[in-house]
């Protein structure tokens, strides 16, 4: 017996990294999943390994095909995760069209989400909302810019959220972390490696199962515990800005 048993959590970006791994410990926990990601091949290879999953390859871009997608579905659990970074410029050397990428996805990518999630979890007067904001959002870095921004507007839109579902029976929680190691930096550079591995080079970074196991502690709280932001730093990481390297 799961803790989840009969509950359908739905994971955005549960092709790679963080959203992979809190996936994978949702099922363990009993829940049924629904993935949803760009990329089919990698949703299929994920949703393989987890007993009734459902893989919708989906763009969260697409408000319409996600609502469309999500309606036959009761989503108890949305873990609305998928984002990503494109560039490390300086706003006066920036390409508007990465800036748009990243406000799409991870803003308006994120709205969608919920919006496609909010009235059924609404009508049934229950749920979980958990929203995979970022340290980012807290504390602008040197080149982060626009990505910042995206996450900073995450925390504004939990706190948000928070005052439009309080009374409606929806649990709405914030996780923030820091260096995670996943293929992260890689998008972020465009496949530059090289580029990619320096960001993680010599520190004892966050895993991707770290991420999960506190996102199955929190939506795994009795019903009368909201766990509303939780900040996680890896160890050698003291802010966005100073990283404790070896070697
Ligand atoms: P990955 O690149 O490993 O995962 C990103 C996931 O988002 C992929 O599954 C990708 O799937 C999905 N995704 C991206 N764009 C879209 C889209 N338009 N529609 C649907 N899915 C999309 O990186 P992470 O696991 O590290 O990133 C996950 C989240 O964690 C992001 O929101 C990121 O900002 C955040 N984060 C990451 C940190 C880190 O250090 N790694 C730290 C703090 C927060 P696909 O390409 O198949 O669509
Ligand atoms: C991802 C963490 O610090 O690389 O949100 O931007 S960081």
């Amino acid at each position: 017996m799961g803790t989840l048993d009969h509950k359908t959590a739905l994971v955005s970006g549960a092709s790679s990294g963080i959203g992979e791994a809190i996936a994978r410990a949702l099922a363990a926990e009993g829940a049924r999943l629904i993935l949803v990601a760009r990329r089919e091949r990698e949703l299929q290879r994920v949703a393989a390994d987890l007993p009734g999953a459902i893989a919708l390859a989906l763009d969260v871009r697409d408000a319409s095909k996600l609502v469309s997608a999500l309606a036959p579905h009761a989503v108890d659990i949305a873990v609305a995760n998928a984002g990503l970074a494109r560039g490390l410029e300086p706003l006066h050397s920036g390409d508007p069209a990465d800036w748009a990428e990243m406000i799409d996805t991870n803003v308006k990518g994120l709205l969608h989400v919920v919006r496609a999630v909010a009235p059924g979890m609404i009508e049934r007067k229950r749920g979980d909302i958990v929203l995979i904001g970022s340290v980012a959002g807290r504390q602008a870095y040197p080149g982060g810019n626009v990505y910042c921004a995206t996450k900073a507007a995450v925390k504004s839109l939990y706190e948000s959220m928070r005052l439009d579902f309080f009374d409606k029976g929806i649990r709405v929680s914030t996780v923030d972390p820091g260096m995670v190691k996943t293929d992260f930096s890689d998008v972020r550079f465009r496949g530059d490696r090289e580029r990619a591995a320096k960001v993680y080079a010599g520190v004892d970074f966050l895993t991707p199962a770290d991420i999960a196991d506190i996102v199955r502690f929190v939506v795994t709280r009795p019903r009368n515990v909201n766990i509303g932001e939780v900040v996680v730093w890896s160890k050698d990481q003291a802010s966005a800005t100073q990283v404790a390297r070896r070697g």
